[in-house]
Parts: structure tokens; C-alpha cells; sequence
């Protein structure tokens, strides 16, 4: 199995953590998102949306986070991590496709991390050329905004309070401790990237045991998991975002 991620990657984070709890070996190929190795011919071959993660599994590829994971417990069940009642097993897709609805509000903080230094230093013809390699108009107007415009105080907190507004949903919906009833799986999985950032910068105020009891024990519980700490979710916060915002 290879797993192309960058560590960084919210999407990356939830298929490593995954995999760490299915105890599988992989080999890790690490794309530089900054460099754009996801929109070169090669990457494009194995995920031709152009994003990270992707997974190569008997000579197969495969894109799209979630569906990795759903791919992964159906060819590897123990231990299992999505629900076998359909009720259930929809919710938990639910909860996915919430999260993923999300990512953009999550671009706004990370990139700045990872990617707007370097997209701010290009030439007019550069980012052209690079504008031109992005499949989907969605990120070449993000790349655009990073390396042009970066994204304002004002999106900045619009996109914090679609973020907080997931901790609700999560507080309302806990299930005896989990996101979906039966236990810890792929919802959690899939939320908790999200979580980290959330509490690690974005508004860590939320996440306290006075606001939302359930999402804080929650969240203290999923991070002593051992296959979340495998699966490496460093700080963002070791590198400084642009002084310019
Ligand atoms: N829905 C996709 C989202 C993948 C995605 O947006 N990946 C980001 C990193 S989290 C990426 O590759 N960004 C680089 C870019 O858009 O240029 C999934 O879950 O796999």
C-alpha cells in the first residue's frame, strides 16, 4: 500500500489515522503542496483532481479520503471503524460528507502555513502557469486568493464560526461519547483534523469543558488513542503565517 499525503493535509491526516487504526503497513510518499507536486502529470495519474491523499493498493488508485477509508475497512473489516447498521453506517456518511463540505473554511487558516508564502512570491506569468495546471476552479481561485488576496479578518471569521458551528453539531449528536451510535468510527476519524486545528489555533476558547462538555472529553479521549498519535498530527503553529495578514 503507498498513501500519498502531506502532513499538513486534514484530508492526509484522516486516511493516516485511519490506517493506524487498522494497524496496516503503507508506505508514506509525501507530496509538497507548496512546490504543486499535486497538480504535476505524474500525481495527476494517480489522483487527477489534484489534491491529497491517494492511495495506491494492489497497483489500483484510489482518490478522496473518504472513500479510502470506506475501501480500506471493506478489504481490511478488524477492527472494524464503520457502523454495520445502515441507520448508523448513513449517519456516519453524513458526518463525513458535513466535514468535507467544510475544507474551505479550513483553507483559510492553513494555507497560510503552507502554501501562501511561496504562491505570494511568483511572477504574474508564474502564477498564470501554475493557475493553469489546477483542475478544479474551486482551488484555482483559493491559490489565487493566497498568492494575490489574502483571505481577510472578516472570511477569516466567517469561516471560524462555520468551524465552531460543527462543534455544536457534534455536542448535540454525541452518542454515548462518539459521533455516530456504537462506538468510535470513521466520523470521529474524520472530524478530528478538524478538531485539532480548531483547537490549536482557530478558536481553542470553544473547546472548553464549560462550553461543550462532550466535544472536550471527546476530544481529550480520541487524542490519547495510540493510532492517533502514530498518525502525526503536528502543529500548524511551529511555522509563522505571513506577517502580511
Ligand atoms: N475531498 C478531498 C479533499 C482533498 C483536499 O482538499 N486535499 C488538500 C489538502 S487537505 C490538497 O491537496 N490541497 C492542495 C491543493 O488544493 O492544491 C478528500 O477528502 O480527499
Amino acid at each position: 500500500m503507498v498513501l500519498y499525503h502531506a502532513w499538513k493535509s486534514s484530508a492526509s491526516r484522516r486516511v493516516r489515522f485511519f490506517l493506524e487504526e487498522k494497524g496496516l503497513d503503507y508506505v508514506a510518499h509525501e507530496i509538497d503542496l507548496s512546490r504543486q507536486e499535486q497538480h504535476q502529470p505524474a500525481f495527476l495519474k494517480v489522483n487527477p483532481l489534484g489534491v491529497v491523499p491517494a492511495l495506491i493498493h494492489d497497483g489500483r488508485a484510489l482518490h478522496e479520503s473518504g472513500t479510502i477509508c470506506e475501501y480500506l475497512e471493506a478489504v481490511c473489516p478488524e477492527p472494524q471503524l464503520c457502523p454495520t447498521d445502515p441507520y448508523d453506517l448513513a449517519q456516519m456518511r453524513n458526518w463525513v460528507r458535513y466535514v468535507d463540505g467544510l475544507i474551505g473554511n479550513l483553507i483559510r487558516f492553513n494555507w497560510r502555513y503552507t502554501i501562501q508564502d511561496r504562491a505570494a512570491k511568483l511572477s504574474e506569468s508564474e502564477l498564470q502557469a501554475l493557475l493553469e495546471k489546477i483542475p478544479s476552479a474551486e482551488r484555482r481561485e483559493a491559490w489565487l486568493r493566497v498568492a494575490r488576496n489574502p483571505y481577510t479578518a472578516e472570511e477569516l471569521d466567517e469561516a471560524r464560526d462555520n468551524l465552531v458551528a460543527m462543534l455544536d453539531r457534534m455536542e448535540e449528536m454525541m452518542v454515548d461519547g462518539w459521533l455516530v451510535r456504537g462506538g468510535f468510527s470513521l466520523a470521529d476519524i474524520a472530524v478530528a483534523p478538524f478538531v485539532k486545528r480548531i483547537s490549536e489555533e482557530i478558536a481553542p476558547d470553544e473547546l472548553l469543558q464549560e462550553k461543550r462538555p462532550k466535544v472536550t472529553d471527546w476530544w481529550a479521549r480520541l487524542q490519547s488513542r495510540p493510532a492517533y498519535i502514530r498518525a502525526r498530527f503536528d502543529p500548524f503553529l511551529s511555522v509563522e503565517p505571513d506577517p502580511s495578514q
